[in-house]
């Protein structure tokens, strides 16, 4: 940790990188990492890769689209909840140009790319590892900035209800808690609130779920144009893979969707199999319960036969 904090005390501006996809772990972490660097008096820009979903403007808005260009003369860059180089994804022109690097991330598959790395596998999510950091570092928190880690931490942890939370992650959340923001409308915001349109595009990812080895495999296989027949940007579809997640008997969620650039693949564990292995196959990672990977494969028929074949073999691993 202390190579990570020596990095930032020597910073003057900060590019602060989330990952590709952005969720509301890496936006809400990026927002109170760069609150903290301006309250140290360092001037601190978030980047995103793509337009940030809708349904998430409650977080706030305080970021740059990489399209748009570079802000400032940063002398650092702060890359958080990114697991390896490819989830930086466009931004890696941005990333090579400052030449000096950190990574504050909480997957276990984490390829230490950075100058100074602090990668804790065991915590929740890159806000309860940003909690840690601000407290080693005397820095004060602020109403807004507990409010962007409160959020960090409440949707990696599914409203602190995955096996990820631990007592730590709790006595995190309970200390945010001591600041002033609405944490029941975070919640709400998060986990209770959804377009008509999304909840119209759910019921037919539902119709159509496939299922192998007995129902222990479930998958949804789409394509990102199906946000359109919907009336929504891609970036606005809801999470996919939960649909089979939540079905009785499931003990691997897949969700294999059609891109641009061919295809993202999401994984979930409701047991024991590790779908980080699944992932890692294909050059992706994660965690052991939730991963993901990008797949190159010329049809999807054929990504999916390999990707139900890899989650057949991590289920027979574990009976
Ligand atoms: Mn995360």
């Amino acid at each position: 940790m202390q190579a990570v904090i020596d990095k930032i005390m020597e910073a003057k501006s900060v590019a602060v990188l989330t990952h590709l996809n952005e969720d509301p772990d890496t936006i809400g972490s990026c927002f109170a990492f760069a609150k903290v660097m301006r309250k140290l008096g360092k001037e601190a820009t978030v980047y995103v890769n793509g337009r940030i979903e809708s349904r998430l403007a409650f977080i706030g808005d305080d970021y740059v689209l990489y399209q748009e260009g570079m802000k400032h003369n940063h002398d650092l860059c702060a890359c958080i909840d990114c697991g390896d180089l490819g989830r930086i994804a466009e931004r890696k022109s941005l990333f090579e140009e400052i030449n000096n690097s950190i990574n504050i991330d909480h997957h276990l598959t984490n390829t230490n790319f950075a100058d100074a790395n602090y990668v804790d596998g065991k915590a929740a999510a890159a806000g309860e590892i940003l909690y840690a950091l601000f407290e080693k570092m005397g820095i004060e928190l602020d109403n807004d900035i507990a409010k962007d880690l409160y959020t960090a931490i409440c949707s990696d942890t599914g409203c602190f209800k995955y096996s990820n939370v631990t007592s730590k992650t709790m006595r995190t959340a309970a200390n945010l808690l001591e600041y002033d923001f609405d944490h029941a409308e975070v919640a709400r915001l998060l986990f209770d609130s959804e377009s008509l349109a999304a909840a119209k595009l759910k019921a037919e990812i539902t119709e159509n779920i496939k299922e192998y080895a007995d129902g222990k495999i479930k998958a949804v296989i789409t394509d990102e144009k199906i946000g359109a027949k919907y009336g929504m940007g891609k970036e606005d579809i809801p999470n996919l893979v939960d649909i089979p997640r939540r079905i009785e008997g499931t003990e691997i969620a897949v969700c294999i969707k059609r891109t641009n650039n061919g295809f993202r693949l999401n994984l979930r564990s409701n047991g024991k199999a590790d779908v980080a292995e699944v992932a890692m196959k294909f050059g992706g990672g994660g965690h052991i319960k939730a991963a993901g990977a990008t797949l190159d494969f010329d049809s999807t028929e054929k990504a999916e036969r390999a990707v139900i074949d890899a989650c057949k073999r991590a289920l027979d691993k574990i009976i």
